[in-house]
């Protein structure tokens, strides 16, 4: 692969709008990425491994949990601060920035949020550090976007609840050391409880032969009369509006991440049209180039300033999730058009791993799938501007 030469537009100066400790912060996840992730990641990707020697590096920059509060081993920034982290580790890979995701959003975030006291103080700091890593089980082979109909359960047994069921593309399973997994109990009512790698009846396939989010291990959770502790379970939160809860959270750093692939794929597509002669010129210099580029680069800018707000609604507690939802569909889908773009713009170049944007628009097809389609993120727009939803 190409040395890392990045250079992050910024043509709004949207810097500007950022605190010290923002840009701190994202210079550093910055850096990292450029030192640690750029020069391992197209192998990774190739040989569809997780690079687990990138968890050491995500903890320590405060990848896992940066908005949990430092008492329970988080970072305790705001959120503009989180979007920057997950921009800037998307920038290297959506595969890495996915198991950050995760990690804080999806594991992190309920067990702060739906947790006791004890469960707070036995899972976050190990998840903080990556001594633990956690994965999120809503999805079922019969129920993905449509979570509510799910089929996995537990009954109360006195002593211990037992947990039936199965989920599948649940990214970090393979390697997972728990799992926060959505079940209904006896009354059909939904709760989240924490499955421990090691429990009798629970294995966690893998997933193969993905052309997508390669570097990240995706997998099954299958639940066969699986004995959970009572104390495994979230209390403080029932229904649908658990998980959902967390993928707000998830889908706002998607929001931020997806910029992040854009940028990248906007910034070596630049580089390599000034490059690359043609006719005895510059590619750069063609008017169909410059259309793409300039497209490129003003929809990057309306995506950061799209981000910019949300984050600033989110530290004021007043996102919506109908907000958050148009975020995530607006700047994945901004990104997958660049990434495709992108790759046009360095010909036969941009199919190979000499280069990062094949690598970025298929791991975006993944992006723009999960935590919500972007079907359903329409969807999730129109019921919010007309009252009515359109899901059934
Ligand atoms: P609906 O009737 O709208 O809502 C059910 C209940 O939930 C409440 N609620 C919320 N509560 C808190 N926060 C939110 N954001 C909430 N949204 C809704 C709602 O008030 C209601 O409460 P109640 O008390 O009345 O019961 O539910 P619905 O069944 O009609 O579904 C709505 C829909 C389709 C939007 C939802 O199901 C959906 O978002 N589907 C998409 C599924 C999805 O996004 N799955 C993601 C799986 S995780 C994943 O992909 C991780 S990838 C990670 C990575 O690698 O980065
Ligand atoms: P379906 O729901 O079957 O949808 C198929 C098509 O139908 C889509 O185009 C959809 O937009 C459309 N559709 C569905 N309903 C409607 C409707 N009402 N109106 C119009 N169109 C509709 N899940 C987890 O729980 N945890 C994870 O960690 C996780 N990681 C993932 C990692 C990867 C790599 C992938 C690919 C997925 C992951 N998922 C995870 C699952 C992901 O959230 C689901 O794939 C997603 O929610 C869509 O569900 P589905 O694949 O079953 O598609």
């Amino acid at each position: 692969m190409k040395p890392d030469l990045f250079q992050a537009p910024d043509y709004y100066q949207i810097d500007e709008l950022l605190s010290e400790e923002q840009k701190m912060v994202r210079d550093a996840t910055r850096d990292w990425v450029k030192r640690d992730v750029s020069p391992i990641i197209e192998d990774a990707a190739q040989k569809a491994e997780f690079p687990k020697q990138l968890i050491k590096g995500l903890a320590e920059l405060g990848a896992f949990g940066p908005y949990i509060p430092e008492e329970y081993g988080g970072a305790g920034l705001d959120q503009i601060s989180y979007g920057l982290i997950m921009q800037e580790i998307e920038r290297g890979d959506s595969g890495i920035r996915s198991t950050a995701s995760v990690q804080s959003s999806l594991v992190m975030y309920p067990i702060m949020q739906y947790g006791t006291e004890e469960q707070r103080k036995k899972y976050l700091p190990k998840l903080a550090t990556g001594e633990l890593i956690g994965c999120f089980g809503l999805t079922e082979p019969d129920h993905g976007s449509n979570p509510g109909g799910m089929t996995s359960n537990y009954k109360d047994m006195g002593d211990h609840f037992l947990l039936n069921g199965a989920k599948m593309w649940i990214s970090n399973a393979p390697f997972a050391d728990i799992a926060v997994v959505w079940a209904k109990n006896e009354e059909g009512r939904i709760h989240g409880l924490i499955v421990e790698r090691g429990m009798e009846g629970f294995s966690t396939p893998e997933t193969h032969n993905k052309w997508s989010l390669r570097a990240s291990a995706t997998g099954e959770l299958i639940f066969d009369n699986v004995k959970v502790p009572k104390e495994n379970l979230l209390p403080n939160k029932s229904g649908l509006g658990a998980p959902l809860g967390c993928l707000d959270s998830a889908r706002y750093g998607i929001a931020w991440g997806a910029i992040g692939a854009a940028m990248d794929c906007y910034d070596t597509a630049l580089r390599y049209a000034k490059e690359r002669v043609q006719f005895d010129k510059p590619i750069a210099g063609t008017q169909l180039q410059q259309k793409k580029l300039a497209e490129m680069i003003t929809e990057i800018t309306k995506a950061q300033l799209l981000a910019w707000r949300l984050g600033t609604l989110k530290n004021e507690n007043r996102a919506t999730t109908a907000q958050i939802s148009m975020a995530k569909r607006n700047n994945v889908d901004m990104a997958l058009k660049i990434a495709r773009e992108a790759r046009q713009i360095l010909g036969g170049m941009g199919i190979t791993g000499e280069y990062s944007i094949m690598r970025h628009m298929m791991n975006l097809e993944s992006v723009i799938t999960y935590e919500g389609t972007h079907d359903i993120h329409l969807l999730i727009t129109g019921q919010d501007i007309t009252g009515i939803p359109a899901f059934k």
